[in-house]
């Protein structure tokens, strides 16, 4: 085997891929939820799709929560359980959007009394994280106004970074929290972290263990992503992704369904900043939802597409790339990387496959093995749950 070959191969196989709670629950828009057939009716079952992924897959082997959505009495119990079948729990994904007390915002809210209120929540999330053993708080705010005039943004801005300092300072030694940013929705006008620059900035005067993540349906149109992913790297404030894919606005489609040169493109950049392995401390997470398409099935696709990204990014002959850009040999450069595009990378991972002692196609072989049928025929009778249920 060549050197390459062997390099690409061991990168691949260390690769983690962190799944969503919420993606396997019933989803829809806000026009209409379609329920699906042995959609899991509690976090448990959740986490046991979950853990069926990972199985088929070999890469996927922690599970987001969304709190209160994954609601449990026991978070120990529930980690137990993840243990028990094979997977972790991944990161801790607050709430504060789908409160009536939240109409005006959260911690950016005009009332004092409905910021402590959120800043509660967010503690709380905390003490999950110390039962559940998870290093992540994700924190995505909906806080916005949708007239000029509603608030004052600065003083908006201020209630931001005083809650942020208070959950920051209740983080233990290991655990880190990760501020996502979304240009607009459900605030139209202003957003009160609409973009990584404010993300960035909040992070940079929390400290160290406050950092950003992409999310990749969070930008408007056009948005180089990958010279964000680049920025962040650079100054050590990149905590990671929710990956999805998005044609118009905040889609949550499969990863790299609408354009799977952009994930490369990123892809390429965690590469060649050394960012993939674990060590890393890069959290690649899935935020999607599966509205109209098998959900166990299209996460272990998104999986996959993430990784045949990633495999392509680690083909790039990093040398000859180099060589290309300091001869500002502009259309060699462009070359060396578009080769690496190219290749069809899936041979490779069916043999890293087989090699990891998985079924080289995760995909037929999940549908072979019966098991949509057997949680469908188990979880009659029970209410959907998740995002949009
Ligand atoms: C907001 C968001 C955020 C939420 C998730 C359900 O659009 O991306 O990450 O937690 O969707
Ligand atoms: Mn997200
Ligand atoms: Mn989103």
């Amino acid at each position: 085997m060549s050197e390459t070959r062997a390099r690409v191969l061991a990168a691949l196989r260390e690769q983690r891929i962190e799944t969503a709670s919420w993606a396997f629950g019933n989803s829809g828009t806000r026009f209409k939820v379609f329920a699906q057939e042995g959609v899991p009716r509690n976090p448990y079952e959740k986490i046991a799709d979950a853990a069926t992924v990972h199985r088929f897959t070999g890469v996927a082997p922690t599970v987001a929560l969304h709190i209160p959505w994954d609601k449990v009495d026991d978070y120990a119990d529930l980690a137990a359980y993840a243990k028990e079948r094979g997977v972790a729990l991944g990161a801790i994904n607050a709430n504060v959007f789908q409160d009536d007390d939240f109409k005006l915002g959260s911690v950016t809210h005009p009332s004092p009394a409905v910021r402590a209120k959120a800043l509660a929540h967010l503690v709380e999330c905390v003490d999950i994280m110390d039962a559940t053993g998870s290093r992540d708080l994700k924190l995505w705010f909906s806080d916005g106004t949708n007239y000029p005039g509603q608030d004052n943004v600065r003083a908006r801005q201020d209630r931001l970074a005083s809650a942020l300092s208070a959950v920051y300072d209740r983080l233990g030694d290991q655990q880190r929290m990760l501020l996502e940013y979304k240009l607009f929705e459900p605030a139209f006008y202003m957003t009160d972290v609409p973009d990584w620059g404010t993300a960035y900035a909040h992070c940079l005067s929390l400290g160290d263990r406050a950092q950003v993540v992409i999310d990749t349906g969070h930008h408007a149109p056009g948005t180089n992503i990958e010279f964000i992913v680049a920025f962040l790297l650079r100054a050590g404030k990149l905590g990671g992704f929710d990956f999805n894919s998005r044609f118009y606005a905040d889609d949550d489609l499969m990863v790299g369904a609408a354009d799977p040169f952009q994930l490369f493109r990123i892809m390429c950049e965690i590469v060649s900043a050394d960012a993939l392995a674990p060590a890393a401390g890069i959290a690649f997470m899935l935020d999607q939802c599966h509205n109209i398409e098998p959900k166990i099935q299209a996460v272990i696709r998104s999986v996959l597409n993430v990784q045949e990204a990633t495999a392509k990014a680690l083909l790039v002959d990093a040398a000859a790339l180099d060589a290309a850009q300091r001869a500002g040999d502009v259309l060699e450069a462009n070359e060396v990387l578009m080769d690496a595009y190219q290749t069809d990378v899936r041979p490779m991972l069916r043999e890293l496959r087989a090699d990891m002692g998985l079924d080289p196609d995760p995909v037929g072989a999940f549908k072979r093995s019966g098991y949509l049928e057997s949680v469908t025929s188990a979880r009659v009778g029970g209410s959907a749950a998740g995002w949009g249920a």
